[in-house]
């Protein structure tokens, strides 16, 4: 597959509330899976500034960097609290995560992300035409593509959902549900990240708008077609794999190991949210060493969380209940020379994390609803093909529908984790091997090229 599914004349126009402007931000998934393309086809990304201003222009300020073109813009402060900690992070998050009871239900936060889509359509419609193909990123737009049809734009426009689609009965607790589906209709394509998310969302636009399946897999919704794709987003394996043996990495290992001296490393690593399952893992290491003494200073667990959103009043909460956890932990079951677990609330560069990820003997992954889990598949391709260490999954992963190999326990029984993390430890070498090459080749065949291609491929056919 080639960049001929995007005909030559359409250029790739990326929309997402983050952007990979500045070289530091570069190398996650996104940009990575982005790019080429965008670079090739002289496309552009829009995207928010990461600047709050007391008087925000509605237009975007267009700068370039090594041939791909961005146009940002600024929110106001009350653009920021409405739109992106309000609605989208204190409704839709929470929401899409199963978390009801930590959804904040206030009209006013809708009013300004209505505001924001529209601010980013109308950016749109400057920056684009309709020779050009949008591809729109996750929940902060659900409704750009709508606004953009309304205004009667006629070009191709995508939306990726990076988050997953719960079931009918918990998207119908946002009194706004019926709009956002809705919005989303008005895609050509919406790629979802699992086959629940996608049955999910097929079953809530049967049921909501009597939307008709056609014999392509195309619904039709309203006399509109919208191309429902099942898309999980992969990595660049072999770029990270790579990155697990040089010397940034290396480096990383070698101070962790000086800490570890013999102990067999466990560690996590995710941004500090209540979707990642943390004290319910920190709960199953505790079990661990309450089922298991004579594993006591065999094994070191590090878990490493910098904190994410801080402002919202459940990310301060988390925080707090997780430095109590890990004091307890380590209050109960240390030792003069052992601290059996360490919880670092800090990010690391990639390149460090990538060297982590080789050293461990077992990855726990124990969100308890994640979209995709990119984690999951960074520690699969960091692994030394001939020792390579287990991993640990959540079956509320959407990873694990990909990844059948890894030890899929469920996240809120903290004996199946201390049982999982007791059979990595001491899972034999064949086994080990057998199951990781499973895993890579999953991983290495469906990457993240694979997935942009296979997004754009779902263009094909659609009419301008
Ligand atoms: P996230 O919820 O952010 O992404 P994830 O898929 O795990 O979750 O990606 C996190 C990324 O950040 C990984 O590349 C990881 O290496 C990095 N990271 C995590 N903790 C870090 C730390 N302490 N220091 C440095 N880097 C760290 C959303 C969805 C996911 C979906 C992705 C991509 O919630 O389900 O997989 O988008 O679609």
């Amino acid at each position: 597959m080639t960049e001929q599914n995007i005909p030559k004349s359409s250029r790739l126009v990326a929309v997402s509330n983050r952007t990979a402007a500045g070289e530091e931000s570069r190398a996650g998934g996104l940009a990575v899976a982005l790019w080429d393309t965008l670079a090739d086809t002289q496309g552009l990304w829009i995207g928010w500034s990461g600047r709050i201003l007391d008087f925000p222009s509605n237009r975007a300020r267009r700068s370039e960097e090594d041939g791909v073109e961005f146009a940002l813009t600024d929110y106001s402060r009350d653009q920021f609290d409405g739109f992106y900690l309000g609605y989208s992070n204190s409704v839709l998050w929470p929401v899409m995560h199963n978390r009801i009871d930590l959804a904040v239900f206030d009209s006013a936060f809708y009013r300004f992300y209505v505001e924001i889509n529209e601010k980013f359509a109308e950016i749109v419609r400057r920056q684009a035409d309709k020779t050009d193909t949008v591809w729109v990123h996750d929940y902060h737009f659900l409704l750009l593509g709508d606004i953009l049809r309304e205004e009667g734009w006629q070009g191709k426009c995508g939306f990726f959902l990076h988050i997953p689609f719960p079931a009918p009965e918990v998207f119908r607790a946002i009194p706004e549900h019926r709009k956002l589906a809705r919005g989303l209709c008005a895609y050509d394509v919406v790629g979802l990240q699992c086959r629940k998310d996608l049955a999910n969302l097929a079953q809530y636009l049967e049921e909501e708008f009597g939307a008709e399946e056609q014999p392509d897999g195309k619904f039709k919704v309203d006399g509109r077609l919208v191309h429902l794709l099942h898309c999980p987003i992969g990595i660049d394996s072999s770029g990270f794999a790579e990155a697990a043996t040089a010397e940034p990495a290396a480096r990383a290992a070698t101070r962790l190991s000086r800490f570890l001296g013999e102990r067999d490393l466990v560690i996590g690593v995710d941004r500090m949210d209540y979707s990642k399952g943390l004290p319910q893992r920190f709960e199953g290491m505790a079990d661990l060493f309450d089922r298991y003494p004579e594993l006591h200073g065999k094994i070191s667990f590090t878990q490493i969380a910098p904190p994410s959103r801080s402002v919202v009043e459940e990310y301060a909460q988390l925080r707090e209940q997780l430095d109590a956890l890990s004091g307890r932990i380590n209050g109960d079951y240390g030792d003069l020379d052992w601290m059996p677990i360490r919880y670092l609330a800090r990010g690391y560069d990639r390149e460090e994390i990538a060297g982590l990820y080789r050293l461990a003997k077992a990855c726990l992954v124990t969100p308890l609803q994640d979209g995709m889990n990119l984690v999951a598949k960074e520690f699969i391709a960091a692994q030394d093909p001939e020792d390579p260490g287990v991993l640990i999954l959540s079956q509320f992963a959407g990873a694990a529908e990909q990844m059948k190999e890894a030890l899929i326990i469920n996240p809120y029984d903290s004996s199946a984790i201390a049982e999982a993390v007791k059979q990595a430890i001491e899972m034999p070498l064949d086994e080990r091997r057998d199951r990781w090459q499973k895993l890579y080749t999953n991983i290495a065949e469906q990457d993240i090229h694979w997935w942009r291609h296979r997004f754009m491929t779902a263009f094909e056919g659609v009419q301008a």
